[in-house]
């Protein structure tokens, strides 16, 4: 399959992983938009929001909770962060395979832009 994040999951592009298990990879942003920038995203090939499945929520489920554990692991938990899923063309999306956002180290601007 033709996904750079598949191929992350597969180790065929190299990235700095924080998490892994059966489900779900966690890695550090190569592009960081904050100090802390991480995605986590399932390892399931899931190309947008619109096409999670009623039986893929156990998967989807765990992707705030390993959020929130790297976040305590690294520290920013207290000060906070923000959890991003960006959609579709409007939404910002750029990479077909869904991924959480996760950045912190800065203030956040409210609304995002
Ligand atoms: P977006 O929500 O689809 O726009 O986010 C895609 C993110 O994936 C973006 O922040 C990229 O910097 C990031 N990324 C990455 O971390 N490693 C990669 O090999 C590729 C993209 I391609």
């Amino acid at each position: 399959m033709d996904c750079l994040f598949c191929k992350i999951i597969s180790k065929e592009i190299p990235a700095t992983i924080l998490f892994e298990d059966h489900d779900v990879i966690a890695f550090e942003d190569i592009m960081p938009q904050a100090p802390t920038h991480f995605l986590v995203i399932p390892k399931k090939h899931i190309a947008t929001l619109n096409d999670i499945e009623d039986n893929d929520s156990n998967i989807i489920g765990k992707l705030p909770l390993v959020a929130s554990k790297i976040a305590a692991s690294k520290g920013v938990d207290q000060s906070g962060y923000r959890v991003t899923m960006n959609c579709n063309q409007d939404g910002g999306q750029t990479v077909y395979h869904i991924h959480m956002h996760v950045l912190a180290g800065r203030k956040m601007a409210w609304p995002p832009g």
